[in-house]
C-alpha cells in the first residue's frame, strides 16, 4: 500500500467479477453472448481491468458509452470487440474504423453525412438502436428502421452486425411496460430481418437477463449485475444466484482526540457533543465523491459501526469512535468489517438514489487497487493515469 501517497482507496474484487459473469453466463446459457458494459470506467470500478476478467470469464463483446472510452481501452491493450452505445459524431468514423469499433447509428440522416465525409475502404460496423419505449435514443417507426437498413445495405462501407433496444422497466416486477417493448422491438425486428440478415440482437440488461434469460435474443448487456449489485432492491428477492459485491471504499484514521461534552465538529457547528467523546478524523471528503449528504451515516472501524458526525468537508470528515482508537486503524466506509457490511446499496439508500451511482461517484482521486486470485495484482491512480504496481 506504499505505492501511492495516500492512504485511502477503492478495493475492487476482480475475483467476485469474473465469478458473476460466469454465473451469469451459465445462467442465460452459452447460445447467449455476454456484452460486458464498461462505460464510465467500468461503473467506477477500472475499465481495463474489468474488461480483461470479463473476457477471460466468457464475454464476448465489450460495451461503452462514448468512443473516447473505446479508445482508451485499445490504448490499454483490449483487442476484444467494442460496442459505443451512445451517439458518435460523424467526424470521428474514421477513427471508429481504425480502431475496430462497432458504432450505433439511429438516424438517417447521420448515415447520410457519414457516406459523403468517410472515404476509406475499412468498413463501419454498426448496430441499429431502436427505441422502444425508453424514449433516449433509437428509430422509433417501421418507417425509420426501414429506411436506415436500406441505406446501410446500400453502402457497402456500412455493415450492420447488430440490432438492440433498451428497456426502460426491466427492474420493476410489474411487468406491463416491458412486454409492450418487448412486443414493438420483435414487430419491427421482423421487417428488419426480411431485409438484411442480423448476427447479433440485444435486448437485455442485468435484470431483463435475470427475469426473463430465455426472451434475450443472442446476446445481453451486462452492467450493475457484474459488478455484483442487483438491479433495483424490490428484484433483491428474486434474485436467481447470489452475486459477489465488487467495490469497496477504505481509508485509515489520521487523527483520534477526546473532545469535552458541548464540544462542536466541522464547518457550521453542526455536532456538538453530548458527553466526553472519542473523535477520528477521517481523510476523504466530498471531492472524493463522499458527499456532504452522507453526514449521519456509518462507517466501519474495529469492526463497529462509527456515525459520520459533523458536516463532510472537501477532504476530511469527523467519526464518533466507539472508544479510543490508534492512528492508522482502517475505516471501512463501502466493505466488510468481521460480520458488519456497509453496501453500496446502503449508500444509496442514505442518498435516496439507485446502487448504480455509487462506485460511479467515487472520483478519480481515489486510486483503485485490483485483487485477483485473492492478492493485490495492480493499483492504479487515476490522477497520474498509469499503473503504480503491476
Ligand atoms: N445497455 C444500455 C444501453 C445501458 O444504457 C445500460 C446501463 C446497460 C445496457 C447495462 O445495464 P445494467 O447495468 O442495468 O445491466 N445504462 C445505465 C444508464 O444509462 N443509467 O444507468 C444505467
Amino acid at each position: 500500500m506504499s505505492s501511492f501517497h495516500r492512504d485511502t482507496w477503492v478495493e475492487v474484487d476482480l475475483d467476485g467479477i469474473y465469478e458473476n459473469v460466469q454465473a451469469l453466463q451459465r445462467y442465460v446459457t452459452e447460445d447467449v453472448s455476454i456484452i460486458a458494459v464498461v462505460k464510465a470506467n467500468a461503473y467506477g470500478h477500472g475499465d481495463a481491468q474489468v474488461a480483461k476478467v470479463a473476457l477471460e470469464a466468457g464475454a464476448k463483446y465489450l460495451a461503452v458509452s462514448f468512443l473516447d472510452e473505446a479508445i482508451a481501452l485499445r490504448e490499454q491493450g483490449i483487442k476484444a470487440p467494442i460496442l459505443v452505445l451512445g451517439a458518435s459524431r460523424v467526424s470521428d468514423i474514421g477513427l471508429a474504423a481504425k480502431e475496430n469499433i462497432t458504432l450505433t447509428v439511429f438516424q438517417k440522416e447521420w448515415l447520410e453525412e457519414a457516406e459523403s465525409v468517410y472515404k476509406e475502404n475499412q468498413p463501419i460496423r454498426l448496430h441499429l438502436k431502436l427505441d422502444t419505449g425508453m424514449g433516449r435514443i433509437g428509430a422509433r417507426t417501421k418507417k425509420e428502421a426501414v429506411e436506415i437498413v436500406s441505406y446501410i445495405k446500400s453502402c457497402d462501407r456500412f455493415s450492420l452486425e447488430g440490432v438492440y433496444t433498451h428497456f426502460a422497466t426491466a427492474d420493476e416486477l410489474q411487468s406491463t411496460y416491458i412486454e409492450t417493448q418487448f412486443e414493438r422491438f420483435s414487430g419491427l425486428l421482423k421487417e428488419i430481418k426480411q431485409l438484411h440478415p442480423i448476427s447479433m440482437i440485444h435486448c437485455g440488461n442485468s435484470a431483463t437477463a435475470l427475469r426473463f434469460p430465455g426472451r434475450v435474443f443472442n446476446a445481453v448487456r451486462v452492467g450493475i449485475a457484474m459488478y455484483g449489485l442487483t438491479p433495483s432492491p424490490e428484484m433483491t428477492p428474486i434474485l436467481p444466484f447470489p452475486l459477489s459485491e465488487a467495490f469497496s471504499l477504505c481509508t485509515k484514521l489520521v487523527h483520534v482526540k477526546k473532545l469535552d461534552l458541548g464540544e462542536s465538529v466541522s464547518y457550521g457547528a453542526t455536532y456538538t457533543t453530548k458527553k466526553e467523546e472519542w473523535i477520528g478524523t477521517v481523510p476523504v471528503g466530498y471531492a472524493d465523491g463522499w458527499t456532504r449528504k452522507l453526514q449521519g451515516m456509518n462507517v466501519l472501524v474495529d469492526g463497529k459501526l462509527a456515525p459520520i458526525v459533523g458536516r463532510v468537508c472537501m477532504d476530511q470528515f469527523m467519526i464518533k469512535l466507539p472508544y479510543e482508537l490508534p492512528l492508522g486503524t482502517v475505516v471501512t466506509l463501502i466493505g466488510k468489517q468481521g460480520d458488519l457490511q456497509i453496501s453500496s446499496n446502503d449508500i444509496a439508500e442514505k442518498l435516496e438514489t439507485i446502487n448504480y451511482e455509487i462506485p460511479c461517484m467515487i472520483s478519480y482521486r481515489v486510486p483503485r487497487m485490483f485483487l485477483r486470485n485473492k492478492s493485490i495484482m495492480e493499483v492504479r491512480n487515476y490522477l497520474q493515469d498509469k499503473p503504480i504496481l503491476e
